[in-house]
């Protein structure tokens, strides 16, 4: 028998837990407000063990769920209740740049007891999140996220529509949040701050109800810092979007998400319950949640045959092409780079400055430009990951292609898109969205030690 004690360091599950109830602002008026403050959630079960102090949106892990149709107008009043500035980044929107949260380069980061209002159309349907866009290695990490779902008239109709967040906290031996480990110059140039206890909704193997042979949506979004995961749905499953955005319906159970990356299933159950499991960071499947099927004994939506609408092809020609060569980190190739209008030795810009990767032999800052593009043009981002580790790359304000080394093209426009050590491909993107748009690894430490870069449109 492995002890409690070390379920922490093995993260094997847990008894289970009824799951409470999701608060959901959906019904209330106009503009709603997201709170950032502190306070304490329960991560592991058990007398034994400690409350968490989370930073969090409206006191609780995640935040609530914004849920709208699309076409609707979001509005949102954010109030900054913590002791550092803070904003709030909409991630997989297609923004207003002045909305789009970057603290520092889209707006003045809020300071603690001002207020910002974000107003914006949804023009886009899909699964999408918000987030703290200010020191997100460690605000993310505390707590400050939730999920942004916007609706479609032609959405498949579902018995239930569940919204699954998940993420990786590293946690001390008492349940508490490991303070010590933020900020590890070892982790920003190794994998990132990685976790030792698996949430989902905040929750540790929560279990939520449902009814039996029902038709249900899932939508997995992956809000650990650096954790890549892969969920398994042993059902009857089908792959309907990534990132938001439609794909052609596969039959699948598996999906791996690197940081910040969301993935749509359709499943339908038959009399029996579901376990969800992790199984890209552990030999054996890690229950990740239970889905319990309760009465009524029968679904009560038509099960149609999925259809997803044909994902655009991308453009033919290439207007701006912008190499991208990504170096650094540990067991890397960079021995040099120019930071703060000089060229400084690896071992200055880590130990001074905190900076591990760079972009074309550069560690820029949000007055610097990687390109300036004029609107409407047809862009690619070709990326070279030379770097023995994995990023999970996000560009914001717009949705891009990625064309393989192969030159095969994956289905449907992402914003996030996860490279392997080593490989080459190229983001595909037009350029109809003005104003200054952050490229970044969405491993936050990575982005926090030199992995991002700001694109200019006008
Ligand atoms: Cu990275």
């Amino acid at each position: 028998m492995t002890s409690r004690r070390n379920f922490l360091k093995a993260c094997i599950a847990t008894p289970l837990l009824a799951a409470t109830p999701r608060l959901t602002l959906a019904n209330t008026r106009t503009p709603w407000t997201l709170t950032a403050s502190k306070t304490t959630q329960r991560l592991v079960p058990g007398d034994e063990y400690q409350e968490a102090s989370v930073w969090t949106f409206n006191q609780t892990v995640p935040g609530p769920e914004l849920r709208l149709k699309k076409g609707e107008i979001l509005s949102v009043d954010f109030l900054n209740q913590l002791d550092e500035g803070s904003s709030i980044h909409w991630h997989g929107i297609r923004n207003i740049n002045a909305m789009d949260g970057v603290s520092g380069l889209t707006q003045p980061e809020v300071k603690p007891d001002g207020q910002f209002r974000y107003q914006f159309p949804l023009n886009d349907s899909g699964t999408y999140w918000y987030h703290s866009h200010a020191k997100t290695w460690s605000q993310v990490a505390r707590g400050l996220y939730g999920a942004l779902i916007v609706e479609d008239e032609s959405d498949p109709a579902v018995d239930h529509d569940l919204v699954l967040m998940i993420d990786d906290w590293l946690l001390a031996n008492d349940g508490t949040i490991d303070e010590a480990s933020f900020g590890s110059l070892h982790d920003w140039a190794h994998g990132g701050r990685l976790g030792n206890w698996l949430t989902v909704n905040g929750e540790s193997l929560p279990t939520i109800e449902v009814a039996k042979k029902s038709r249900i949506r899932l939508r997995l979004i992956n809000v650990a810092n650096a954790r890549i995961f892969r969920l398994n749905i042993p059902a009857s499953a089908y792959l309907i979007a990534e990132d938001g955005y439609s794909v052609p319906v596969r039959k699948s159970q598996d999906v791996v998400l690197g940081p910040a990356q969301r993935a749509d299933f359709i499943v339908d159950l038959d009399d029996k319950d579901l376990t969800i499991a992790e199984t890209f960071n552990s030999e054996k499947p890690y229950p990740a949640v239970v889905l319990k099927v309760v009465e009524p004994n029968q679904s009560l939506v038509t099960k149609e045959v999925l259809k997803q609408p044909q994902p655009e092809a991308p453009p033919l020609s290439i207007d701006v092409s912008i190499p991208l060569h990504m170096q650094g980190g540990a067991m890397g190739n960079l021995s040099e780079a120019t930071y703060k209008d000089q060229l400084r030795p690896i071992r200055e810009l880590a130990q001074t400055y905190k900076k591990a990767w760079a972009f074309n032999g550069a560690i820029t800052e949000h007055h610097d430009r990687l390109a300036k593009i004029s609107i409407g043009q047809t862009v690619s981002i070709e990326v070279w990951n030379d770097t023995r580790w994995n990023h999970a790359m996000h560009l914001h304000g717009h949705h891009f292609w990625i064309q393989r080394e192969d030159g095969t093209v994956l289905d449907g426009k992402r914003d996030t898109y996860l490279f392997q050590r080593g490989e080459k491909a190229n983001l595909i993107f037009i350029a109809d969205n003005p104003g200054l748009w952050l490229f970044h690894c969405h491993m936050l430490e990575h982005h926090a030690a030199g992995m991002g870069a700001v694109i200019e449109i006008s």
